[in-house]
């Protein structure tokens, strides 16, 4: 145990700093405690290779990773610390001072951070250092090393009272008080991990009160979305649902914590180059006399082919053309001096759409719910905005709070200096749902189902492939609009052994989807969804 003490010494402290700094982000703002600050940092920084890597390994668990990740780097820093501390306090000050920096530094570096944000990890810093201490205090002190050549002092002789007065001879059992230690340790852990569950759980129930703060109920909206045409869901096992449960449709964002915004204090703030400056609060827009419904399917650029980052949902929103006209935005092409539309989220996200696309006629909207609902949290209450065949990231601003009409060349968006095209209009794809990759099959009928997109233009057609065989047309499903995807199945007669079944599509221009394949960076995957089977 007596090694032990150290690491253990600092493991404690460290949870106990973690601890204060979660009631100071409480109080303050629980989104600036120091792992999380830290941590978006983190996504900030990570080069494109690092996040394609984690994003293709973790999927949208990489969140979770990254912050069991931190955490265990900074316990094992901690117990390194605290080891070293035992034989020079100072270390253990140096080490707590310079972690509670780095997180003072994330804190007021973040697009959204404000000087308060550097109280967790100030206030988290000081009671590590306190109880750093004092636990080492009740740990016996080990001697510094001596380098050669240098004249150790004599050690003091042990005695048998040495209780009073530990000293580095202190070795005898009566040296340490190994009680008092426990104790004290595990007291502070104790307290540590329930005022740190207590100030969290402060945090979200303050944070779901001012999100509820009002019961909402979105307005019928005055141009509701066509009934779903007969047929357009296939309903068949195995194949994705037409409409996306908002629950499970993906998710993807850079932000560690959710942002929980009070829609009752909301305000969007419309500016910039040839823009008369409006604001809107959450209200303004529930209560437009414009307000539509549309079914969008929505992508992400990184969603790799036959990839699960794709939804699509009935959304009800604000056409984003009619709030930038009120604003007095012209397009670039009638002389409008602007042809960038810089979204910016709660959180410091920018996103950069192109302002033709959104006065193109297309129901680019921002949108206030999802499938008969608010948004939820994780989908960018209190409003998002939606472009239609854009991906989401040109596009889908969650958690949105400006609206700035600028130039592509004056402003580079978030993930455009990270490697990705400033401009990205969703690539037609097609997607086997059934069977699935590696899947065993009885011979006989087979169904093979999936779908496909072409935003904005349609899909006309899609073909399966079975090994080396011909192209066979697929049955479509309804079409509800071109903005959605559509679904699609093909029967097939399964004789045994091992096969491939490949897929694609073709949209209304005439466009055969591009077989070649490209990865997601930096404008959006191709290639043919492909996948082996076994039939028995
Ligand atoms: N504020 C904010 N908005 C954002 C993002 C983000 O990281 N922050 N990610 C974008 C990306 S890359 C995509 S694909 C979509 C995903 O929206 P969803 O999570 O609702 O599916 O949100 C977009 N909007
Ligand atoms: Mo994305």
């Amino acid at each position: 145990m007596r090694p032990a003490i150290g690491a253990l010494s600092g493991l404690v402290a460290a949870g106990a700093g973690l601890a204060a700094a979660e009631v100071a982000g409480a109080i303050t703002r629980p989104e600036a405690t120091p792992l999380l600050v830290v941590g978006a940092a983190v996504i900030d920084l990570v080069p494109r290779p690092v996040k394609e890597f984690a994003v293709a390994t973790f999927g949208t668990a990489d969140k979770a990773v990254l912050l069991g990740g931190m955490a265990v780097t900074l316990a094992a820093l901690a117990a390194l610390v605290g080891s070293a501390a035992r034989r020079r306090p100072a270390i253990g000050d140096a080490g707590i001072v310079l972690a509670g920096l780095i997180g003072v530094i994330a804190a007021l570096t973040r697009p959204d951070g404000g000087l308060l944000d550097g109280l967790p990890s100030v206030l988290g810093a000081a009671v590590a250092i306190a109880l750093l201490r004092l636990l080492l205090t009740r740990a016996p002190r080990e001697a510094p090393r001596q380098d050669a050549g240098v004249l150790a002092p004599a050690p003091p002789p042990t005695r048998p009272d040495a209780v009073a007065t530990p000293t580095p001879a202190a070795e005898a059992p009566g040296g340490f008080d190994r009680r008092g230690f426990v104790l004290l340790a595990g007291a502070a852990a104790a307290v540590s991990a329930g005022v740190g569950a207590g100030a969290r759980w402060y945090a979200s129930s303050k944070a779901e009160s001012a999100a509820a703060a009002r019961k909402i109920t979105l307005p019928a909206p005055a141009a509701p979305a066509p009934p779903l045409p007969d047929g357009a869901d296939l309903e068949l096992e195995g194949l994705a649902p037409f409409l996306t449960p908002s629950t499970a449709f993906f998710r993807i964002d850079t932000a560690l914590s959710v942002p929980r915004i009070d829609a009752t204090a909301w305000t969007l703030r419309i500016h910039g180059r040839g823009a008369t400056e409006r604001r809107y609060s959450f209200d303004d827009l529930l209560n437009r006399s414009d307000l539509m419904e549309r079914d969008i399917t929505l992508a992400c650029v990184s969603n790799p082919v036959g990839g699960s980052y794709i939804g699509n949902a009935r959304w009800i929103g604000v056409p984003l053309a009619a709030l930038l006209e009120e604003a007095g935005v012209r397009p670039p092409s009638e002389g409008g001096p602007a042809d960038q539309i810089v979204s910016r989220s709660s959180d410091g996200m920018t996103i950069g759409t192109p302002v033709a696309d959104v006065l193109d006629g297309r129901d680019a909207m921002l949108a206030l719910g999802m499938n008969g609902r608010p948004l939820l949290p994780e989908h960018g209450f209190p409003v998002r905005m939606l472009v239609p065949g854009l991906y989401g990231y040109v596009s889908a601003c969650k958690w949105i709070v400006e609206i700035e009409l600028t130039t592509f060349d004056a402003f580079d968006a978030y993930w455009v200096p990270r490697g990705w095209s400033d401009r990205a209009p969703i690539k037609t794809q097609s997607r086997i749902d059934t069977p699935r990759p590696g899947a065993r099959l009885d011979a006989g009928p087979v169904v093979v189902a999936g779908v496909a997109w072409a935003q904005r233009v349609g899909v006309d057609a899609v073909e399966v492939r079975v090994d080396d065989g011909p192209w066979r047309p697929a049955r479509l499903a309804a079409e509800d609009t071109t903005d959605t995807w559509r679904q699609w199945v093909l029967e097939w007669e399964a004789g045994p052994g091992e096969h491939r079944l490949s897929v694609r599509a073709t949209d209304r221009n005439g466009a055969l989807q591009p077989g070649d394949e490209s990865p997601p960076a930096p404008d959006g995957a191709t290639g043919w969804h492909t996948i082996d089977v076994t039939v028995e």
